[in-house]
């Protein structure tokens, strides 16, 4: 009688701790998943400016692009003329003496990088 009863306890505790095991894993992958992310250089909290320039000089071995660019309100920059690091060299395509263009860019170190042309 109490083997009967015994076995199947047994068996409802094992399966109950074997669930517990999972989802102490799945919640393990979860908090791993969050902490890479975070290590990622690209944080978050980098903020991409919005800005409107004309450009006024390209170089394409060094990546740089000097726009005279409209006011940036985000940055509190009235319009000047200033060089930009290029993020990804697939911009240049979009980059020519003279052509106005929409882009973005983040501040990175004490540099300045567009990241999107428009
Ligand atoms: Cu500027």
């Amino acid at each position: 009688m109490k083997k009967t009863i015994l076995v199947p306890a047994l068996a409802t505790l094992m399966l109950a701790g074997s669930a517990f095991a999972q989802q102490q894993m799945d919640g393990m992958k979860g908090t791993d998943m969050k902490g890479m992310d975070m290590g990622k250089p690209s944080a978050p909290s980098v903020k991409a400016h919005q800005a409107v320039g004309v450009v006024k000089a390209l170089d394409a071995t060094a990546g740089t692009v000097t726009f005279a660019h409209e006011a940036v309100k985000s940055m509190n920059w009235p319009a000047m003329t200033m060089t930009f690091g290029i993020k990804d060299k697939m911009l240049l395509d979009k980059l020519a003496d003279g052509k106005k263009v929409e882009f973005e860019f983040v501040k990175e170190g004490k540099d300045y990088v567009v990241t999107k042309v428009k």
